[in-house]
């Protein structure tokens, strides 16, 4: 039975999504962007309750240890599913959602089997004996510009040797331009250091034409989030101006290439105490935070236009 007070394999949590397809079968989709270097399909779930939506693309998981993701995402899913909160049921059937799980397939997996603290793709670098690329790096949006990827196939960040070089990364841009026109919210999540972060992260000296817009959203998202009984702070703000310069990032493609103009990267708990290795008590006090965060998040938006 699956719960979320433990973390899970790839397999199992396939398996889920399985039952979720089974088991919902009106409101729900399958669908596969593509696969992975290690020929891994990626798998995600459309859920929609009526015709003509705006719709909310949730990637997860694109960093191998960032356990947590995958964990909220399914948790999210099944919310939207089986939720009787009016509120839930307002985000369920009035947004089409497509959430990936668990994007980075290969990682995730090296990251249960070899590696829990692995990050990057498994795709081999020709140059190098060091494997894997950082996949939100890989995206072709001032790639490698203002130092906030690496060159060093050895490094964390390792943009790739091209932009669009990971099957993955290149997977995605495909699948996310095929629906486009049907995407009004773009989210990335990650963890850890509880921030929301919106474009840029290639530069701290440009901001986007609505950056405050994006503030106003991400304030709704955080004040939600400070509410709650665990009294959780989040920081908002552009990556580049609260938390580094990141370039070739999903959330920016997306933004400059797709011109889907509310996107986010949340970074999950916690501050540092755990760090990747957030124990599994956390997940659903995590959870409970992100949908708060979300509902306060799409109805900022909405207000917004
Ligand atoms: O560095 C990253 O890719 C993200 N942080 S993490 O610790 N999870 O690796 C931040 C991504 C920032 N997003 C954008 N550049 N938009
Ligand atoms: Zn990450």
């Amino acid at each position: 039975e699956f719960s979320w007070t433990r973390y899970y394999e790839l397999e199992d949590i396939e398996k889920w999504l399985d039952g979720v397809f089974a088991k919902y079968p009106s409101v729900t989709e399958a669908f596969e962007i593509g696969k992975s270097y290690e020929g891994r399909t990626i798998r995600g779930i459309k859920i929609s309750y009526k015709s003509g939506n705006p719709g909310i693309f949730i990637e997860s998981n694109i960093h191998a240890r960032e356990w947590i993701t995958s964990a909220t995402a399914t948790w999210f899913i099944d919310q939207l599913l089986s939720s009787s909160d009016p509120e839930v049921r307002n985000l369920a059937e009035n947004y089409d959602w497509y959430i990936i799980p668990v994007f980075n397939v290969d990682g995730f997996e090296y990251s249960h089997k070899k590696d829990r603290m692995w990050r990057k793709t498994r795709q081999p670098v020709s140059t190098s004996d060091c494997i894997g690329t950082d996949a939100n790096r890989n995206f072709d949006s001032h790639w490698m510009e203002n130092g906030g990827a690496s060159n060093n196939p050895c490094s964390e960040t390792f943009a790739g040797p091209t932009p669009f070089s990971e099957p993955e990364a290149k997977a995605l841009a495909d699948f996310v331009t095929s629906i486009k026109d049907k995407i009004n919210i773009y989210l990335s999540f990650h963890s850890y250091g509880q921030w929301l972060l919106s474009p840029y992260g290639h530069t701290k000296d440009e901001f986007p034409e609505n950056y405050d817009d994006l503030l106003t959203i991400g304030k709704s998202f955080k004040t939600a989030i400070k509410s709650l009984p665990y009294e959780t702070d989040y920081v908002h703000g552009s990556t580049a101006s609260v938390l580094y310069v990141a370039s070739g990032s999903t959330v920016d493609w997306v933004f400059n290439e797709l011109d889907v103009k509310v996107g986010y990267t949340i970074e999950f708990r916690d501050k540092g105490r755990y760090g990747f290795v957030l124990p599994p008590v956390q997940i659903l006090p995590n959870c409970q935070e992100l949908m708060t965060g979300m509902k306060a998040l799409v109805s900022k938006s909405k207000e917004l236009g």
